[in-house]
């Protein structure tokens, strides 16, 4: 059975980081092992959550596993806190990654032209120093200007920006960069990518519902690691990825209940399970 190990948060309540890579890694059929970075109440966009850093278990989860001889056919990170932490991913990554184990990271820090609370524009310069150590590096437009410590651009871009953009980030060293949240027409909305090994960019579009949710970043990660993991190609993957976090806003946008604070992907993952057998 192929195994994931993924390294962030628990968010007691909010539906995003390992409380939602956890469920939709496993439906899509590997193993999800953990190591969470630490315990919020609720992720950060609410008031007053609680924050316990459990930066001093990693080393020794980490000796555990090293004496068990663990093998990962994936490494997915995504929400880290401090810079000791993106120090120990980054050990992590040196001591586990074989040929056969993708790297995968999430820049998670930041979106809408703003870092999350507690982040700093120091923290995305390391952020973006350990995305040279991996395979795909999926960033918003906000983490990637962040992470190249150049001025957000807003939404007044066009292709020719986003290809340059692409290149700069892949100077950081990932194989490959996709760029999440791109727009150039009203009603649409995809992902823009950029393989430096083979020199060659590709995207893919779908329409753009009138919402946005918390927590779909990681939803779109965890899916797009859970097929990529599973052997589809990387572009494959994403599209999965990105149909599935748009049934998820459809289905939660259906619910006259809703919270915008997190979506239903739960009620999705049928859609997800048949995807993966087409
Ligand atoms: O959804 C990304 C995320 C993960 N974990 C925590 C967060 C956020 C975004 O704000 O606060 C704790």
């Amino acid at each position: 059975m192929k195994r994931v190990v993924t390294i962030q948060d628990v968010s007691c309540i909010g539906k995003c980081s390992a409380t939602v890579a956890l469920p939709i890694i496993s439906v899509m059929g590997s193993e999800c092992a953990v190591i969470p970075t630490a315990v919020l109440s609720t992720h950060t966009m609410f008031q007053g959550f609680t924050f316990r850093d459990l930066t001093s278990d990693i080393s020794a989860i980490v000796e555990h596993w090293k004496k068990e001889n663990f093998k990962f056919d994936a490494i997915y990170t995504g929400y880290l806190g401090s810079f000791e932490q993106l120090q120990l991913v980054s050990e992590f990554i040196d001591t586990f990654k074989t040929d056969s184990t993708a790297v995968i990271i999430d820049p998670v820090m930041a979106d809408n032209g703003k870092l999350y609370p507690g982040f700093t524009p120091e923290f995305a310069v390391a952020m973006g120093k350990l995305c040279g150590k991996a395979d795909v590096i999926v960033p918003n437009l906000t983490e990637a200007a962040y992470m190249l410590e150049e001025p957000y651009c807003g939404s007044g871009y066009d292709e020719a920006w986003v290809k340059g953009l692409l290149k700069r980030l892949a100077g950081l060293g990932a194989k490959n960069v996709v760029l999440t949240g791109i727009s150039f027409e009203p009603g649409q909305l995809g992902f823009y990518g950029y393989n430096a090994v083979k020199d060659e960019y590709f995207s893919y579009f779908h329409k753009r519902l009138d919402a946005s949710f918390h927590g779909t970043g990681d939803v779109f990660a965890s899916t797009m690691t859970g097929a990529y993991v599973q052997g589809r190609s990387l572009f494959e993957s994403l599209k999965i990825a990105a149909d599935y976090t748009v049934e998820c806003m459809d289905i939660t946008l259906k619910d006259p209940d809703h919270v915008n604070y997190a979506v239903e992907f739960e009620k999705a993952i049928p859609y997800l399970v048949k995807r993966m057998q087409a």
